[in-house]
């Protein structure tokens, strides 16, 4: 009997949210109805521990709220009010609205827009990859999350992978350089205590002592952007004492000559100017630095979230290569999801695709698609993500979304701000209904789920709803019909990956979760993909596309450093950094009752300078404000930041818990991307959400 059959017990699965650590989970079944998620001991990674988010998962998926059935609007787009209506006709709505907007306006005037709410890779991108390329529809460049700094990472290193958990217990110097792991990736927050136990000293960089601050031997604040400054300052110092391994450069590295004369203008005293951390003290870390062996740096997604943020990404990865520890056991990381990488050919088959040159859409810049393109988007189809409030420049996005020649289609468990918006709505299953195949973007362990539960109501898995769709478009290809395990034997048989040697579906089902072939890593520093095969401090590729092809600081856009602040402070002078809080995942959990009462309300922390300047005090009513819209807040005054940062951590649900209004249609209340940068980031399409420049002012009623 299936898992799904049975009314009660213990059932393995897998957590599905875009967290690194991909736990091992156990689904405690009562009647047919989750009671309970805890962690399972079996996983070598995890280890039965889980955060305290999914430990309330159960209620997010029996929730009362969930979509249980397709939907149509009938108010104003935004007002919540919808009617019921049967797959049957909402597919051939969708089918008769998409083949005529081929036919009059070509294929591309169709949006797909998703995201990774569940990990799960049939779901995030499978099905819908080879639907949307088979209509032909607008490509988008997945670019929100860590992008940016990813390809930063690869102008240095070339393979997208770095230390693995297990390398990290070994460090005797830890440092975690914008992350906040402690939130984040609690799993690598572990091991940094083990590595502690162990003697391991912890260094925290970032522009607000968050939670994993707070647990650092050392701390320390700059101002936001200014990371490459710092680590060519640290590189200034490690070269000018010898505390580099020039065996290591000579054989490993391109550039490094080129890079010595470089550093050589980054001196303590300039780059404590530009980043607010003393002289004294970039001496000291680059010392701390360059004698303390094995090292690691958990590169996090923090500090990528800028308009410089490849930069600074590609000149940290530089650092391990400076001291050589690549060769010492220790190393850094961004992300390791290309040791479990599938294939994707298989997977997506963008073989279907007829028109393989068609346009691709930046999804930071779904503002700009939705309002400015010439050649329209007509159609906007939203799974997996809610881009009312996690895309940047939410009040256009939203203005976007109001369009009446849009038609919008949204496909989600909740109704979400976003699915206010939606023409029709489709209901989705959980992960837990689904069977899918989760790979993780830290450990390297591979995970099968297959359903626990019977779908909520009516709702459809993304790879259901999408073979059903490509029925109704008349698409005949096989590849709509394929089944789930057909799907997945295909992804894991990936000839150009050595690490995914020994993971079969057949294991899988066996054993739930299995290992990486982890023997390739030992030959690392052979198998770096680079142009030169080597680490490339000096990057032809980079210079090849404009930028600097030695690391180099470039100050943001909007904003100021610490040497800039003067002239370029004007209007709006304090830095808005929005990132995640402890109890949601991006946005998601923003509307479970619990969740939220963990957070208690929005916050804004401003430090004691800057609100006695603006008359705000503690616990007061303020607005943080600029040119692209207002975000009202509970002032939090804290010296975790210097002068000049505020921070509002979460993604909040502007409009509140998502139930059916029924309401009319008003004017919508905004969240922290209602302010947030819509700007491409230097590499990789990336978002710029932290190099937002705000004003924050006292509001005359909450006083
Ligand atoms: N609890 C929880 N866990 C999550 C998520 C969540 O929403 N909630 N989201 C998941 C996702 S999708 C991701 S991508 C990861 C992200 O997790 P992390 O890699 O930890 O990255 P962030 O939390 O985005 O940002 C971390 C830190 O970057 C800092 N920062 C901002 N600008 C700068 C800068 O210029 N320099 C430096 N040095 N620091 C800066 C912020 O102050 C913040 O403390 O977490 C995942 N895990
Ligand atoms: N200001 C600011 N903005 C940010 C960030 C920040 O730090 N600050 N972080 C950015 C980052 S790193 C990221 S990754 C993005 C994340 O942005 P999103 O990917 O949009 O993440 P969520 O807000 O969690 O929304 C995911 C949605 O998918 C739905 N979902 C879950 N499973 C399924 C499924 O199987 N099928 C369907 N159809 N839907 C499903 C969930 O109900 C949820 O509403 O946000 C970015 N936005
Ligand atoms: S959100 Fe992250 S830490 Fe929490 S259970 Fe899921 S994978 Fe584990
Ligand atoms: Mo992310």
């Amino acid at each position: 009997m299936s898992m799904i059959d049975r009314a009660s017990g213990v059932f393995p699965a897998v957590c599905p949210l875009d967290c690194p650590d991909t736990c091992g989970l156990l689904l405690h079944k009562e009647n047919g109805k989750i009671v309970k998620v805890t962690g399972n001991p079996d996983h070598p990674e995890t280890k039965g521990a889980i955060c305290n988010k999914v430990r309330h998962m159960a209620e997010r998926v029996h929730h009362p709220e969930r979509l249980t059935h397709p939907m149509k609007r009938t108010g104003a787009k935004g007002s919540g009010r919808f009617v019921r209506i049967t797959w049957d006709e909402a597919l051939t709505e969708i089918a008769e609205r998409f083949r005529n907007l081929s036919a009059e306006h070509g294929p591309d005037s169709i949006l797909p827009y998703s995201f990774y709410g569940n990990m799960g890779v049939l779901n995030a991108e499978g099905m819908d990859r080879r639907f949307f390329g088979r209509l032909g529809a607008s490509k988008l460049a997945y670019t929100i999350c860590n992008s940016a700094g990813n390809a930063g990472w690869k102008y240095t290193m070339g393979f997208g992978g770095g230390s693995s958990p297990e390398d990290t217990l070994n460090a005797k110097l830890f440092i975690v350089w914008g992350g906040n792991i402690v939130s984040t990736s609690m799993h690598q927050a572990v091991l940094m205590e083990q590595a502690r136990k162990r003697g391991a000293k912890i260094v925290v960089i970032d522009v607000h002592r968050n939670m994993t601050g707070r647990r650092a031997d050392w701390f320390i604040p700059l101002h936001p952007g200014t990371d490459t400054a710092l680590a060519l300052g640290l590189m200034h110092v490690l070269f000018e004492r010898g505390l580099t391994d020039e065996d290591f450069l000579r054989r490993y590295t391109v550039g490094s000559e080129e890079m010595r004369e470089h550093a050589k203008t980054y001196t303590p005293e300039k780059v404590s100017r530009i980043t607010g951390v003393p002289a004294e003290d970039v001496v000291r870390l680059a010392e701390l630095y360059g004698e303390t062996s094995p090292s690691h740096i958990h590169i996090g997604n923090g500090l990528q979230h800028h308009d410089n943020g490849g930069m600074a990404v590609r000149t940290i990865a530089c650092l391990p290569a400076l001291t050589g520890q690549w060769a010492r056991g220790g190393g850094a990381m961004k992300s390791n999801g290309a040791y479990a990488s599938l294939n994707d050919d298989a997977l997506q088959r963008p073989d279907l695709r007829a028109n393989p040159g068609v346009r691709t859409i930046n999804m930071n810049a779904l503002a700009d698609a939705l309002l400015t393109l010439e050649k329209k988007v007509r159609a906007l189809f939203v799974f997996g993500s809610n881009p009312a409030v996690v895309a940047p420049d939410s009040a256009r996005v939203r203005e976007g979304l109001m369009r009446e020649d849009l038609f919008t289609v949204v496909h989600e468990l909740f109704l979400t701000d976003t699915a206010k918006y939606a023409d029709i709505l489709l209901p989705a299953t959980s992960s837990f209904e689904n069977t899918d195949l989760y790979t993780s973007y830290w450990h390297h362990y591979v995970h099968l789920q297959e359903p626990v539960i019977a779908p909520a109501g009516e709702s459809k898995s993304n790879f259901e709803l999408f073979s059903l769709l490509a029925r109704a478009m008349g698409f005949e290809e096989e590849a709509f019909a394929e089944d789930e395990k057909t799907v997945i034997r295909a992804a894991l048989d990936n000839p150009g990956n050595p690490y995914l040697g020994g993971v079969t579906l057949d294991r899988l089902e066996e054993e739930r979760f299995v290992g990486l072939d982890m023997s390739p890593k030992n030959d690392y520093l052979e198998r770096l993909t680079t142009p030169s095969g080597k680490i490339e401090l000096y990057s032809e590729q980079l210079a090849a596309i404009g930028l600097p092809p030695l690391p180099t600081y470039v100050p943001l856009e909007e904003g100021f450093d610490g040497e800039n602040r003067a002239e370029r402070s004007g209007t709006y002078p304090l830095m808005f950094i929005s990132p995640p809080n402890h109890n949601f995942l991006n946005s998601t959990f923003a509307n479970v009752e619990k969740h939220r009462a963990l957070e208690k309300e929005p916050t804004l922390q401003i430090h004691p300078f800057d609100a006695r300047e603006r008359g705000i005090e503690d616990g007061q009513t303020v607005e943080a404000f600029n040119a692209r819209g207002v975000y009202p807040l509970k002032a939090v005054v804290t010296d975790l930041m210097l002068p000049g940062t505020v921070v509002s951590q979460g993604l909040w649900w502007p409009d509140g818990a998502g139930k059916l209004a029924g309401g009319k249609a008003r004017r919508p209340r905004l969240a922290a991307n209602a302010l947030t940068s819509p700007r491409i980031a230097d590499m990789g399409g990336g978002a710029t959400f932290f190099s937002t420049a705000v004003e924050v002012r006292r509001l005359e009623s909450g006083a």
